[in-house]
């Protein structure tokens, strides 16, 4: 019989009892979420300031994508692929037309459209490049983020994600990000099909390469016939100010991978966007998932994405973005806790002024709580600060009052 969850305690000790232990979570058992707000067994309201890693840029349990939900909950959820169903088309259509690519293909997890733009890389690279049969490389950067697989770890340059899960999978080459230089070389190899990259280094500690970077980075993939894939999974949807992150250098990836926020964070969602030339390499019965491209997914997406547009999140993220990082950097001038302060749009971070190893990121993400806002270190001595987008200026700079707070009295 299950049993209902009254203390915060209890449901740690659930999942340490029950649960595998591949999460260090904050000491915070949450219920309830709406808008930027997050409320605790407790009672205990806070400001969301991670948003499930930029899931829920729309803000928690959206009411126009709640309704989509529900209204197609109650009529079809799941066909397979197997068959046609009467909403795919038209997400397809939406989104094609949203991101300006002729294709699109949905899975589910934003682990699992890597892993799609990875098959579609090479088999394009094959097919059309002529690189030979098993040798094509992907050329991936330091200190990258895709997701958890064993074929996507093996891009990884992160010890602790790869540690204990050899043996990798081949043809991946991992050169320094926001270098130009290296591009040049290493794209000029005839059997690389594609250049991997993230706009901004979400999980690194949110880097953001030097102003021009993408732009070349396009142009040598355009010399070279290298696929341009890139991973806005976690930048993209209006998170960083833009629609998408590549957007700020008028860039036009060959392989466009998305997640998270293009469902506002009601259930998994991820799509890779594509030219038919590229897409198309693709057959019948080569690649898919149970659930990718389902009707329930398919009737989210689009009021997900809708919303975004609507209200205007991209233009309230660069306003309110920019406020946020001059709040920090006057914090900055004032408290010697706080290093640097960097982001675009309301994907931003921290630099605690402490070693990676110690525990003043985690401290003072645990004061924060305690005060109303919620963050976690990304790494180390990285505190990543990201809102959902549709929080208000006053609310930003109530946050900002809070983190001010803790840091100023933090011991
Ligand atoms: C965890 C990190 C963030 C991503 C980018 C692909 C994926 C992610 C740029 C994979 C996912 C999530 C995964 C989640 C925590 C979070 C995360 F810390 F892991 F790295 F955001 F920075 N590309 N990021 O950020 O998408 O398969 O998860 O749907 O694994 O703990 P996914």
């Amino acid at each position: 019989m299950v049993e209902t969850i009254t203390s915060g305690l209890d449901a740690i000790q659930l999942e340490e009892k029950y649960g595998a232990h591949n999460y260090h979570p904050l000491p915070v058992v949450l219920c309830k979420g709406e808008g930027v707000f997050l409320w605790d067994v407790e009672g205990k309201r806070y400001f969301d300031f991670l948003s499930a890693y930029s899931a829920v840029n729309q803000g928690h349990c959206h009411p126009r994508i709640i309704q989509a939900l529900t209204t197609q909950a109650r009529e079809l959820t799941l066909t397979s692929r197997a068959f046609y169903n009467d909403k795919l088309g038209l997400a397809e259509k939406y989104v094609c037309e949203t991101f300006g690519y002729q294709k699109a293909l949905f899975m589910n997890s934003g682990a699992e459209a890597n892993e799609t733009a990875i098959k579609l890389a090479r088999k394009w690279g094959y097919t059309k490049k002529g690189i030979p049969e098993n040798q094509a490389i992907i050329v991936a950067v330091h200190q990258n983020f895709h997701g958890r697989t064993t074929t996507i770890i093996s891009a990884s340059s992160d010890p602790s994600a790869r540690e204990g899960f050899g043996p990798f999978m081949a043809g991946f080459e991992v050169v320094d990000f926001d270098s130009i230089n290296v591009l040049e070389e290493a794209l000029s190899n005839p059997n690389v099909c594609g250049l991997w990259i993230e706009p901004i280094q979400g999980e690194a500690g949110v880097f953001v390469p030097h102003d021009g970077y993408l732009k070349a980075a396009e142009m040598i993939c355009r010399k070279n016939r290298v696929l341009l894939m890139m991973d806005e999974i976690q930048t993209g949807i209006a998170r960083t100010g833009k629609m998408l992150a590549s957007d700020y250098e008028g860039v036009r990836a060959d392989l466009l991978i998305l997640g998270k926020a293009l469902s506002g964070g009601v259930l998994p969602i991820s799509c890779v966007l594509a030219d038919d030339e590229i897409m198309l390499v693709i057959k019948p019965g080569e690649h898919g998932s149970t659930f990718g491209g389902n009707p329930l997914a398919a009737a989210v997406v689009v009021e997900a994405l809708q919303v975004v547009k609507d209200e205007h999140l991209a233009e309230n993220a660069a306003r309110l973005g920019k406020i946020f990082r001059e709040r920090m950097n006057s914090l900055i001038a004032k408290s010697s806790l706080i290093k640097l302060v960097r982001g675009k749009g309301l994907l931003n971070a921290i630099l605690v002024n402490d070693s990676p190893e110690s525990e003043t990121a985690w401290n003072l993400c645990v004061s924060f709580a305690k005060s109303g806002v919620l963050a976690k270190p990304t790494h180390g001595n990285i505190i990543r600060l990201a809102p959902p987008l549709v929080i208000t200026e006053e609310q930003v700079h109530e946050c900002c009052d809070i983190i001010e707070k803790c840091c100023l009295n933090f011991k």
